[in-house]
């Protein structure tokens, strides 16, 4: 049961925080150029309950009411993202440099993410992701947002989950842009990559003391100890963990995936390797991988095709979230001694940068149990070595849950999207009273 042992102490200066990303809080669409997301919720059957995000949460009005929120809970920390289409239009960057001071003025540490999904439409347009000059105009932007911003932001994140932007929006459009490049797709992971090492580059010439980028990870568990099993679950694993990890960590593609690559990317991992201060990992659940099974399956919401090389199965005998993603903290122990063990000091301290659940309800125990059981499991990680700095609740608010629309629920804040009234959960306030624990000296 959830809370009845007393927590042990996380390391002193450990960041505590909660994550968002602009696309869905913002809202005031108006007052952005449009992104790959607008054009792609306007679509017919992309989204779930057919909803977009022009209004989301109108965190871009009301953000100071949730500062407000932020600093009654006692987080030292605020993850968002910055919306390059909104920085293309005339003030855009002003509304940041707003959000920065009023989270200074609380004491809050602003960490932005300079990309989480939001492409320009326009740049799309122009080739996106699928061409390298995607990746120099982003360098330009982030130079703009951090000579904006830099003195007030310590710590930077480039880009969220290049994986999950390839798979989903690129390999098998469930998300936008919506195209199904399959295995075509791969050129969109290496732009992103070296749209991070460009950043990266530009963050520290802008004097930024520290740089990051946060990837998407869990544990690749084989369906069986038969070989036909554990092949199918490396790739996968080569797929949606390695093949974003090494580039950035070694230098290196994994075997097999360098070939894959446009030409002149074997040049690009001097770059993309660009030393880090921490590294983000965003951890929800474990995956099974087996041998193709040669049948369309459903994977937390996705519809994988039957032609790939792996096949997702179901992880049995654990609680599910309102998603249907199993519950398995113990997973971010592995997770986290695993990287370590595998990638020894080329693994910078790790920041879990996203860690959440979505549940229905405002007395959401279960959404607490969760948070209970992954803090310990990530105090177990911390025992058994792994330099870990810090940790963030996906996510501060319910919010426009990409192509389920808001039908998924993962805040510690209910919004209510008719009247657009917040109300902190159950979870908020265990949260804040474990963050006041931590807080009390030993
Ligand atoms: C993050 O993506 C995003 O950064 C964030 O914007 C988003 O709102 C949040 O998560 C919640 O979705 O194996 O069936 O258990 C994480 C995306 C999470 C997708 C784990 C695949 C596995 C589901 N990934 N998920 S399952």
């Amino acid at each position: 049961m959830a809370t009845t042992h007393p927590f042990p102490r996380f390391p002193d200066g450990f960041l505590w925080g909660v994550s968002t990303s602009a696309h869905q809080i913002e809202g005031a669409a108006g007052l952005r150029e449009r992104s790959v997301w607008d054009a792609f919720t306007e679509q017919p059957g992309r989204v779930k309950d057919g909803s977009t995000a022009a209004v989301a949460c109108d965190h871009y009005h009301r953000y100071r009411e949730d500062v407000a929120l932020l600093a009654a809970l006692g987080v030292n920390a605020y993850r968002f993202s910055v919306s390059w289409p909104r920085v293309l239009r005339e003030g855009g960057l002003d509304f940041y440099d707003r959000l920065v001071d009023e989270l200074c003025a609380a004491g809050i540490r602003p960490v932005p993410t300079l990309f989480h999904w939001d492409l320009p439409l326009a740049r799309h347009e122009a080739g996106g992701w699928r061409e390298r000059d995607t990746a120099e105009r982003f360098a330009e932007y982030v130079s703009r947002v951090a000579g904006r911003l830099g003195d007030r932001v310590r710590q930077w994140i480039t880009l969220n989950e290049p994986a999950e932007h390839t798979l989903l929006g690129h390999a098998l459009g469930t998300h936008a842009p919506g195209e199904r490049l399959m295995f075509d797709a791969l050129p969109v992971a290496h732009h992103q990559l070296l749209a991070h090492g460009l950043a990266v580059r530009a963050l520290r010439a802008a004097g930024a003391a520290e740089v990051g980028l946060t990837n998407s990870h869990g544990p690749t568990w084989p369906a069986s100890p038969e070989a036909a099993d554990t092949e199918a679950a490396d790739f996968y694993d080569v797929l949606l963990n390695r093949m974003f990890a090494e580039p950035v960590l070694l230098g290196a593609y994994p075997e097999g995936i360098g070939e894959l690559m446009p030409d002149g990317a074997a040049d690009d991992l001097k770059i993309i390797a660009e030393p880090l201060d921490f590294y983000g990992v965003n951890y929800y659940a474990p995956t099974k991988v087996g041998a193709p099974q040669g049948a369309e399956i459903d994977f937390g919401g996705v519809r994988m095709p039957a032609e790939l090389p792996f096949s997702v199965r179901e992880i049995e005998g654990r609680p599910r979230t309102g998603f249907g993603w199993p519950v398995v903290p113990e997973g971010l122990t592995e997770l986290l001694t695993g990287f370590r063990d595998r990638y020894g000091d080329r693994l910078p301290p790790v920041v879990v940068t996203e860690n959440g659940c979505s549940y229905e309800g405002l007395d959401d125990q279960d959404r607490i149990s969760y948070l209970d059981g992954h803090l310990r499991a990530l105090h177990e990680a911390i025992r058994a070595g792994v330099d870990v700095r810090g940790y963030f609740v996906w996510s501060l608010m319910d919010n426009f849950e990409w192509a389920e629309g808001y039908a998924r629920r993962f805040g510690l804040v209910h919004v209510d999207y008719a009247t657009l009234e917040r109300t902190p959960k159950a979870s908020y306030a265990w949260y804040r009273d474990f963050l006041s624990a931590q807080r009390r000296p030993a």
